[in-house]
């Protein structure tokens, strides 16, 4: 049997999952289901390194899966689960900060840009939250990490200390390689669209949450921040607003190309290419929402979560002790 190659990735719900977190990783984790191995979790650890409120994470976490499941992840071809039900992830992501050296975590910009807004009481689990997510995706050994833009340097310093360790105790890690889409890699906020579109901005207009009425989400979109320039053209540095629109428009419309876009809409109104996008991303939202409900209504993602944390560690168990062995760790192996 030929085995399949795998990737890994997850997300962090320390808010609700939106239209970003959709195009830029969930999407692709469903299409590569059938050619790869797709590992996908709920970094719940992640969303720790923030304050939290215990009531809403808990739903968070389980709308989360919820999610996962209705855009169309298949807990029987990907595995899917909770990081504390895997507590090798915890265990490796010690190991992995004891290799990796502040001047990296002090480069890594997540850190810098909360720091920089002058954020206070950040915590010491944010300032090294990257050697955890290298534990997470290197107790895999995958190929691939799909993600968006902004988790690239996450990805890369992965790599760094994967390969300080390997030349250190011997081959003990694969080297995964970031895949980051060509379209949708970066949504941004549909207010300010020199911002990534994020949860954490709150009841703002400029995010879409998966979750959102379809009603809500047409209004969102209707009064997203354009220019006075009047036409439909991909130029994100002098027309931000609507070059993100067709990035999002092409995203939910099988990745059309650009170009073929901005010729159906030449010499048409804003008002006209607004409501095509608002059209496709309520289309979006009222499938994913049916299917939301019902696996809500199924009861079914407690086993789905066992099964899933099962599979999981049986292949971070033995990762977790080759890596331990191969440091001089352990007195008896296990
Ligand atoms: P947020 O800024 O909303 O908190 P995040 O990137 O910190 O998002 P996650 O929700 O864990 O945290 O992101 C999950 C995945 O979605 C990551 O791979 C991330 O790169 C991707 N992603 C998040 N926001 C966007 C966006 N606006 N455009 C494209 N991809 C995104
Ligand atoms: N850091 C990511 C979430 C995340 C992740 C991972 C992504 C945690 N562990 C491993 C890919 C692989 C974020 O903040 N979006």
């Amino acid at each position: 049997m030929v085995m399949k190659k795998r990737m890994v990735s997850g997300i962090k719900p320390s808010g609700q999952l939106h239209l970003g977190t959709y195009i830029g990783a969930l999407r692709h984790f469903v299409e590569v289901q059938d050619e790869y191995e797709m590992v996908a979790f709920i970094a719940n650890l992640h969303c720790i390194t923030v304050p939290q409120d215990p009531a809403e994470l808990k739903k968070n976490l389980t709308d989360c899966v919820a999610l996962y499941l209705a855009c169309g992840l298949d807990p029987e071809k990907s595995i899917v689960f909770l990081q504390t039900d895997v507590p090798e992830h915890a265990q490796l992501g010690f190991i992995v900060n004891c290799h990796t050296y502040l001047g990296e975590l002090n480069r890594m910009t997540q850190f810098k840009d909360k720091q920089a807004h002058g954020e206070k009481n950040l915590s010491g689990g944010l300032y090294t939250y990257p050697p955890l997510m290298a534990a997470d995706i290197l107790l895999y050994s995958p190929d691939f990490v799909p993600v968006g833009e902004d988790q690239k340097q996450h990805v890369e310093l992965t790599r760094d200390v994967a390969i300080r360790m390997n030349n250190r105790y011997g081959d003990i890690f694969t080297i995964p390689e970031p895949k980051i889409a060509k379209v949708g890699a970066r949504i941004m906020s549909l207010t300010d669209p020199t911002k990534k579109m994020s949860k954490s901005d709150g009841i703002n207009k400029g995010c879409i949450y998966l979750l959102d009425t379809p009603k809500a989400a047409r209004k969102k979109i209707m009064s997203a921040t354009t220019d006075s320039l009047g036409q439909i053209k991909y130029d994100p540095e002098n027309q931000p607003g609507i070059s993100n629109l067709i990035q999002i428009l092409s995203s939910l419309t099988g990745d059309r190309p650009f170009a073929e876009i901005e010729q159906e809409f030449e010499g048409k109104g804003y008002g006209e290419f607004k409501r095509a996008v608002a059209d496709a991303v309520c289309a979006l939202l009222e499938d994913i929402q049916a299917k939301y409900n019902a696996i809500i209504a199924s009861g079914q993602i407690e086993t789905i979560l066992a099964q899933g944390a099962a599979k999981a560690r049986a292949i971070a168990h033995p990762k977790l002790k080759e890596v331990q062995r191969a440091i001089g760790m352990e007195i008896v192996e296990k």
